[in-house]
């Protein structure tokens, strides 16, 4: 391995512009650090880029969603609409100053660890190769659109979509509009269109448990005291009710009898009763799983849009789309002018296609095969110096990802301390501690809610929940130091003695 690193210092390279990858360009500027982010498209934004349907908004508290350091006075409401988080994130990379260290267009298809270098060979789509000591994997998780597998759905005549390519130019207002998939997404689009469109099918294949959530705009008014005192922000970010909902909320998913997942239940169930006046409609939206089991959906005002005339919720099964709409089992046809496949995301690829190989050209791939897996989401044996952020394992449910990769930011930079300081010029996980980890955290994960039996994106592929198993106290006491006995390194009296 050459040994120059101390005269040129590190190179970073950060794989992918979105919120992850803004946050370690910002901590990296902020460090002094030499670093270029690599970005598969022409702007920032992640999947707030590539989410532009009508409806879409973030179901965290928008003062909750934004960079701990970089308050926000503009919201317009409660949750923050996805072309408000699209701005937040365009303008804070301005304003860090990162702008200047991203190269778009430039998504990175192979990261391969050179050991006699000491860094990562970087190969871009344009053919270029660049090199780097260290790789943050700011990739993303939900970004690849899964379509659904119906028969026909290249014979319809009208326009067919994925929800996260959204077609500005498809009819909707005063069209025949079929939306498939009552996730977070086909829930908030139905609720968008149900004032605009001359009929609405909302294909269900699982209903979904409802959680009535406050909604409400802030004022001018408000706005301006937020720009002048920006500790107001800070108080809404603290408050005590906002973190008692999240640790309740991860206590609910890790004790799948206690008093917290009852609690959420209780107030679901109540929304259904309260709010859906006819008793046919109403039982074809109640869910016949545990509560929690896929991605609980915040929503205010789905159950009054469903109730609106030109709007039919469907469970019957698709048959197959044909060239007029889709055929139910039953035979029945719903004539469409559009239909939105809101059929969510390969939630296990992560960094892949990329193609990333470690230490002896071992490759990611090959050791994902049966599940996508980091030591605490973070790092990988094997691949040195590759950290991720957001990666899998991680905790997922209804809470901030900025705060989770903050988190996990905090971690990565105690590890990279040790290569800034020359003391370790690799670090990666032990392959034993990683197998340990990963040893608790299936055995945990299985009893978790999300293991309860429902289909969702929080299953990996042989039906373990891929998710951080424990509390969030657990994560961000797991963040706060890295147990640094479970790292191995490499350090310059050990090359000398090669
Ligand atoms: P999700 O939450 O993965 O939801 C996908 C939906 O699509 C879900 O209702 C599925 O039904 C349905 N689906 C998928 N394939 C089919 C087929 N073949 N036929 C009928 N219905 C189907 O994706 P979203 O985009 O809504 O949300 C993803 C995340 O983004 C969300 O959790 C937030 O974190 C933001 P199923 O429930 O499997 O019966």
């Amino acid at each position: 391995m050459s040994t120059d690193l101390g005269r040129q210092g590190l190179r970073f390279a950060i794989i992918g512009g979105g919120m992850a990858g803004i946050l370690a360009a910002i901590r990296l500027r902020q460090a002094g650090e030499k670093f270029t982010v690599y970005e598969k498209a022409g702007r920032l934004g992640g999947t707030w880029r590539e989410n532009r349907y009508p409806g879409l908004t973030c179901d965290v508290p928008a003062h909750a969603y934004t960079y701990s350091f970089e308050p926000y006075a503009e919201w317009d409401a409660y949750y923050a609409k996805g072309g408000e988080i699209q701005t937040y994130f365009e303008k804070t990379a301005e304003k860090y100053g990162i702008m200047p260290h991203v190269r778009f267009d430039s998504e990175v298809v192979s990261a391969v660890w050179d050991e006699e270098k000491g860094f990562w060979r970087l190969g871009l789509v344009t053919g270029e190769e660049v090199v780097a000591e260290v790789v943050i994997a700011a990739s993303g998780v939900l970004h690849h659109p899964k379509l659904p597998d119906l028969e026909g759905l290249d014979s319809f005549k009208g326009r067919a979509f994925h929800s996260a390519r959204w077609q500005d130019d498809a009819p909707v207002d005063g069209a025949r509009v079929g939306i498939i998939g009552n996730g977070s997404t086909g829930v908030q689009i139905v609720t968008a269109l149900s004032t605009r469109a001359s009929r609405l099918v909302h294909f269900q294949r699982s209903p979904q448990w409802i959680m009535p959530v406050p909604y409400f705009q802030y004022s001018e008014e408000e706005k301006e005291a937020f720009r002048r005192e920006p500790a107001l922000i800070d108080e809404i970010r603290n408050n005590k009710e906002y973190w008692d909902n999240i640790y309740r909320f991860t206590h609910a998913i890790t004790d799948t009898h206690g008093p917290e997942i009852a609690a959420i239940e209780a107030a679901c169930l109540d929304n259904l009763e309260n709010s859906i006046r006819d008793p046919e409609l109403k039982e074809k939206l109640r869910p016949n799983y545990r509560a929690a089991c896929k991605r609980l959906i915040y929503s205010w005002s789905y159950y009054d849009a469903v109730q609106r005339p030109i709007v039919e919720v469907e469970r019957d099964r698709i048959a197959r789309i044909e060239p007029e709409g889709v055929r139910l089992a039953d035979g029945r046809l719903h004539e469409l002018d559009t239909l939105v496949l809101a059929t969510g995301f390969h939630a296990d690829r992560f960094i892949r296609p990329t193609t990333v190989l470690g230490r002896d050209g071992v490759s990611l791939d090959d050791i994902w095969s049966v599940r996508p897996t980091a030591y605490y989401a973070v790092t990988i044996p094997g691949f040195p110096n590759f950290f991720m952020l957001n990666g899998p394992t991680g905790p997922v449910g209804n809470f901030s990802l900025i705060d989770i990769a903050e988190r996990q930011w905090g971690y990565i930079d105690q590890l990279l301390g040790l290569l800034r300081s020359g003391e370790a010029q690799t670090i990666e996980p032990r392959a034993e501690a990683h197998a340990g980890y990963e040893e608790r955290r299936i055995a945990a994960a299985r009893t978790t809610i999300f293991g309860s039996g429902c289909n969702s994106w929080y299953l990996d592929a042989t039906g373990v929940p891929s998710s951080w198993p424990w509390s969030y106290e657990a994560f961000a006491d797991a963040m706060s130091a890295p147990v640094m006995e479970d790292y191995a390194m490499t350090v310059e009296a050990e090359l000398v003695a090669r």
